[in-house]
């Protein structure tokens, strides 16, 4: 005989869309209500006691911790998938194994990278920053110095235009999510706002935009308008409490919360107050979004809203029917994630799945909400909006907008279109595979 009260919370916890989908008050309701939800579907085996002092972890002294911890050895395949992985001097992007990790910040050793001539070995002692041009008086900060600045922790993504751009491809594609969306990752960074030090500078009304250069041998730069400095650009020295790593712009770089990962320049040496933008390499041509029509736009700064399920995703299958929570993240250049949906029949129904506190602007939002499967064919997907009212458009509105895998005239490169924000969908088969499809 089932429990009254939790039957009472079963009928509560009706699924709230087709195929087996919860919505988020299965998590408000309790433990035991999604306890009860899950009669039949227990995921564990009977327990025998002596089972827990056979293995030969327990009967030994373990290994003392040493003085930098890495993960168990049998996380070892938890790692950044790289593009020249036996160090070919090219530009080098690494992804991010979302499907293999949780929560909201990206471990330092798998946070993204994108570098076009690899990692400059800076001494932290020799480096400085610069700030010239339109200012009263020009200073050159050396790490030493910028230490003693009062600083500020906040969480934000660093997400490449081109990340997720193999979706722009007209056919879906045998790939995972870190095949499709790893140039995107996120953590605390802790820094001085840039304004501090500006304040020190002076800026010169005349002064509408800065140019923003690294240190590594091609000295990239970029153009920040002078509003997006004033409101958020941090020099960010700590990333998730260590110093930045080495290929995430070590000893400085700059942060420019939810806007494109190009303009966020790694390894910074030089900002320059200026009247125009630079109109370099990576504005001019690189980071151009060029529209159906032949038209591009001038510049596209914000990393709009999106979203993926991380879990289940191709490679993380399903055993067998039964109950699985989706989980995957959110994030938006606008402000905070208010609302994620999920569907599990390709777009058709959906449930509003839970938001995993504190949510944070202009950071991942995990969200969660659970799933019963039942063995049958199943398309997962997800949709995000945000606090400022910009949601993740449908497939449809932003091929309408922006074309398939539209083609610079003459260029060989299959997916110059960049900032795909639409949605993700993975198959579920039989055998509980999960696959890339487009529903
Ligand atoms: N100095 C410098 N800054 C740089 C780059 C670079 O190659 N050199 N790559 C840019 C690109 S294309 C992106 S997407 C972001 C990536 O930041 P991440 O490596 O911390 O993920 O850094 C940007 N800043
Ligand atoms: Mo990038």
């Amino acid at each position: 005989m089932p429990d009254k009260r939790a039957t009472s919370r079963w009928e509560d916890l009706q699924p709230a869309a087709e195929n087996g989908l919860f919505d988020r008050r299965a998590f408000f309701t309790g433990g035991a209500a999604l306890a009860a939800a899950m009669t039949g579907y227990s995921f564990s085996e009977a327990a025998r006691a002596q089972t827990l002092t056979d293995d030969p972890w327990s009967a030994a002294p373990g290994t003392p911790t040493g003085p930098y911890e890495s993960p168990s050895r049998f996380e070892n395949h938890v790692v950044r998938q790289i593009t020249n992985p036996n160090g070919e001097p090219r530009g080098q992007q690494s992804k991010t194994p979302h499907h293999l990790i949780d929560g909201t910040f990206t471990p330092n050793g798998l946070h993204s990278v994108i570098s076009r001539t690899g990692a400059p070995d800076i001494d932290p002692d020799r480096h400085q920053l610069v700030i010239h041009g339109l200012v009263r008086q020009p200073l050159r900060f050396t790490l030493d110095r910028l230490m003693r600045y009062p600083m500020e922790s906040r969480f934000a993504f660093v997400e490449c235009g081109g990340n997720s751009a193999p979706l722009w491809s007209p056919e879906a594609m045998d790939a995972t999510v870190q095949q499709l969306h790893g140039l995107v990752s996120c953590a605390e960074w802790t820094g001085i706002p840039l304004t501090t030090l500006l304040e020190e500078t002076g800026i010169d009304p005349a002064a509408k935009w800065i140019i923003a250069e690294g240190s590594d041998a091609l000295a990239p730069h970029r153009s920040v308008p002078m509003g997006k400095v004033l409101d958020d650009a941090m020099i960010a020295l700590f990333q998730n409490g260590e110093r930045i790593m080495p290929g995430n712009g070590y000893p400085m770089r700059l942060l420019l919360p939810g806007w494109e990962g190009n303009m966020q320049v790694k390894w910074l040496r030089r900002i320059e107050l200026v009247t125009q933008p630079s109109m370099s390499i990576y504005e001019a041509r690189t980071y151009t979004q060029i529209l159906p029509g032949g038209d591009a736009y001038k510049f596209h700064f914000l990393q709009e809203v999106k979203s993926f399920i991380t879990r289940p995703s191709p490679t993380v299958n399903l055993s067998e029917p039964g109950f699985y929570e989706i989980s995957g993240v959110a994030y938006s250049a606008t402000g905070r994630i208010s609302k994620v949906l999920v569907s599990a029949d390709g777009g058709q129904t959906w449930a509003e799945a839970a938001l995993q506190d504190p949510v944070h602007p202009k950071a991942f939002t995990r969200f969660r909400l659970p799933w019963r499967w039942d063995g049958g064919p199943a398309v997962l997907q997800s949709r995000a909006w945000d606090e400022s009212g910009n949601f993740q458009p449908t497939r449809e509105q932003i091929i309408a907008h922006r074309g398939v895998a539209s083609r610079v005239p003459g260029s060989t490169n299959a997916f110059p279109n960049q900032h795909y924000n639409g949605p993700t969908s993975w198959s579920v088969d039989e055998a509980g595979e999960v696959k890339h499809v487009y529903a």
